[in-house]
């Protein structure tokens, strides 16, 4: 693994509408993530928060069922920005969220560095609606349909290209709440999906085993979107959108050693993590702990 780190965090909350998730990154810097990493001899560079616009307050803000849609685009090609500027100094991004739209930015900033990234998306959701098929209009469930290239032009669009990511370089772990327009895109596009009824029924070793298999056959790096509701509420409360029956603690430790040992994972993030919401900043540890395993904590 690349020994150099770059983080960047990301104080957005407008893809959602509950307040807080934008203290994630301080939240995960104040739980040890350098002290973390460094003490497994990574180089680390803090680039600080990229700066989010902030829209009307009171404002509705919705156009065409997107909630905060500018304002989105805009902290997004920042990031996207911010991203590919530490891939070009040959660092790995690490990204701290801030709700899940984030990754629309991330995504844009990695993957016109490869030919075919892999995307392991780790979630109790597939965050593939469009404003059609959205219950919601919030855009922290869309960013991985975006990063396919389907939805509002300003959001595919982002730093300039699209699509970023190819449906069949997408694997999902960890999915318990779909909404029908991402089952129907789920079929449609060939995405491969290990809901938590595969999970229970293959266990965790077997899930990345295959996971990792997969990838390696037809990708050139791999970026890890892990959101911290695809932890079970247990073990990660403080999430906007928690959802129960979701993975263990345990299995996503196991999970982040797997993907450790593969040596395949070239960018990362760890998203809505609401201090808010949280108990006693335990999700916050929890992603500082995964991200221990992730970058290749052992116990021997
Ligand atoms: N699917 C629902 C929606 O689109 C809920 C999405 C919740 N999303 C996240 N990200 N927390 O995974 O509104
Ligand atoms: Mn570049
Ligand atoms: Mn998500
Ligand atoms: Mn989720």
């Amino acid at each position: 693994m690349n020994k150099q780190l770059s983080v960047i965090g990301v104080p957005m909350d407008l893809g959602q509408m509950r307040r807080g998730v934008d203290m994630g990154p301080s939240a995960i810097r104040y739980a040890g993530m350098v002290e973390r990493l460094e003490q497994l001899k990574y180089e680390i560079e803090d680039l600080g928060d990229i700066d989010i616009p902030r829209p009307e307050p009171n404002a509705d803000n919705r156009q065409d069922n997107l909630r905060n849609l500018n304002e989105i685009a805009e902290g997004s090609s920042r990031l996207a920005k911010s991203v590919d500027q530490v891939i070009e100094n040959k660092r790995f991004p690490l990204v701290l969220g801030g709700d899940h739209s984030i990754a629309m930015g991330t995504l844009a900033g990695v993957a016109k560095h490869y030919d075919n990234l892999g995307v392991i998306w780790y979630d109790a959701h597939g965050d593939l609606n469009t404003a059609d098929s959205s219950p919601s209009g919030n855009i922290h469930g869309m960013p991985l349909a975006v990063s396919l290239g389907i939805g509002h032009e300003k959001l595919t669009g982002i730093h300039d290209y699209e699509p970023k990511i190819k449906p069949e370089n997408v694997v999902i772990i960890g999915a318990r709440s779909l909404d029908e327009g991402e089952r129907v895109l789920i079929k449609e596009r060939g995405i491969k999906v290990y809901t938590m009824h595969e999970v229970d029924r293959m266990g965790m070793t077997q899930v990345i085993e295959e996971a990792i298999d997969y990838l390696k056959e037809r990708t050139d790096g791999v970026h890890l979107s892990l959101d911290l509701d695809g932890l079970d509420p247990s073990d990660a409360p403080g999430v906007g959108t928690p959802v129960i029956g979701g993975l263990s603690y345990r299995e996503s430790h196991l999970a982040m050693e797997m993907l450790h040992q593969s040596g395949m994972i070239t960018s990362a993030e760890f998203v809505e993590v609401n201090p808010i919401l949280d108990e006693k900043n335990k999700t916050a540890s929890v992603a500082v702990g995964l991200m221990g395993s992730l970058f290749g904590e052992s116990l021997k």
